[in-house]
């Protein structure tokens, strides 16, 4: 650390000079990243709100109930009247949340001491991540030839020790939607905790229902989903971190609930402490802003800059490896490696695409910086690698 302060301006000037390290979302070549640039709105209301600190509510009690409200709409929008939940530290904390109300859950009605979590192989490493602080054991469901969650295999797989089951709507590599009515079916009638990671989803299928895409429910419609995860900072244009998680009851944030007691308020459920409300308020911001109206024009846009790409790659050659159901094409070269091809992306015009593992595959994640114009430069480019 320097004895003596050092004058902003030349802060400043060493501040961008680290910055211009960093890719930037407006350049176009950020290709496999779930995260965008925060919508210009989002980031006024982020700054205005930047010490507001939910961690202790009794304080910011205007900046609690805006989370509150906020819980209240993203519930609505899947189809729960009266919501419970945080907007938190991305999907990662919503899915540890989840996973710690289920095992909580299981272990004060059912008296389980060593549970299990059932999941399919395409779940998020954030669910490593909770199991493992959790201690529970992971039983890997298989994937059917489509790369969903097999249902024979999760059935198959429940024992007593099981406490919950998680299925996806929007897959990292692939953005598939698993079977979601079927699972909870078998989750309800076994009274097992069911989780939804929607983090990818949850902010682009409802609206993209509501102007007459089809896809099978996912929400809170289904009885036997107990939580959800969906993050406003993936599709919802919100500033990071805003990761979501919506319960049905009030119960799963009371088994989990710790004594906070010089607070303001006695008790606390979420991982983290000391928490921003920027992300939070802007959230909200930005669901007035835009409306149901103004995600649903978002999520059409970039589903149909994926048809585009998915059909212009199929055009030149290469092998697309599912029919896309939400923003992510993952696709082959008929001969070179993933790798080899992403490498040659990289190489030609700084392209930055992701290596799906479950297949190998290329990945792109068709998010809102990605413009007709960039997929079209990046499209040249894959044809002369061809
Ligand atoms: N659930 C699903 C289905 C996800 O895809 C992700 C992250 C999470 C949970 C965890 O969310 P957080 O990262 O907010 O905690 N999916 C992306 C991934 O791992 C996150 C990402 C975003 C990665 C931007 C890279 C990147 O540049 O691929």
């Amino acid at each position: 650390m320097n004895d003596l302060p050092i004058d902003k301006d030349e802060i400043l000037k060493e501040l961008d000079s680290i910055q211009n390290e960093d890719l930037k979302y407006s350049s176009g070549r950020i290709l496999g990243s779930m995260c965008t640039e925060a919508h210009p709105f989002a980031k006024e209301v982020y700054t205005k709100f930047l010490d507001s600190n939910l961690g202790d509510p009794g304080l910011f009690k205007g900046t609690k109930a805006t989370e509150d409200k906020t819980i209240k709409i993203i519930g609505k929008l899947l189809n729960l009247d009266n919501a419970y939940g945080n907007i938190v530290t991305g999907g990662t904390e919503a899915n540890i949340m989840a996973v710690r109300a289920a095992r909580n859950h299981a272990r004060k009605y059912k008296g389980i001491k060593n549970g299990e979590i059932i999941l399919p192989r395409s779940a998020h490493f954030s669910f490593k991540k909770a199991a493992d602080m959790m201690n529970l054991k992971i039983i890997e469901a298989d994937l059917d030839e489509n790369y969903k969650i097999d249902v024979k295999s999760v059935k198959n797989k429940i024992t007593d020790n099981t406490v919950a089951i998680v299925a996806i709507a929007g897959t990292t590599e692939l953005g598939l939607i698993d079977p979601i009515e079927e699972i909870s079916q078998i989750a309800y009638e076994n009274n097992i905790y069911f989780h939804v990671d929607a983090a990818f989803g949850g902010f682009s299928i409802p609206f993209l229902k509501d102007i007459g895409y089809d896809f099978p429910e996912f929400d809170f419609k289904l009885p036997g989903v107990c939580s959800i995860t969906v993050d406003p900072h993936k599709m919802g244009l919100a500033p990071i971190p805003a990761g979501g998680i919506i319960f049905r009851k009030k119960e799963y944030l009371e088994v989990m609930a710790v004594d906070s007691p010089y607070l303001t308020v006695k008790t606390q459920s979420t991982i983290v402490g000391t928490r921003l409300g920027a992300s939070t308020v802007a959230t909200y911001a930005l669901l007035k802003y835009f409306g149901r109206s103004g995600y649903a024009e978002l999520a059409d846009q970039l589903m149909q800059n994926t048809l585009f790409l998915k059909e212009s790659l199929e055009k030149i050659g290469y092998d697309v490896i599912v029919e896309p159901e939400l923003n992510i094409v993952a696709f082959n070269h008929p001969k070179k490696s993933p790798d080899e091809l992403s490498k040659e992306l990289e190489k030609i015009n700084g392209w930055k695409v992701s290596v799906a593992n479950c297949p190998k595959a290329i990945r792109i994640v068709l998010m809102n910086h990605v413009t007709k114009t960039h997929l079209e430069e990046f499209l040249n480019d894959l044809e002369e690698l061809f």
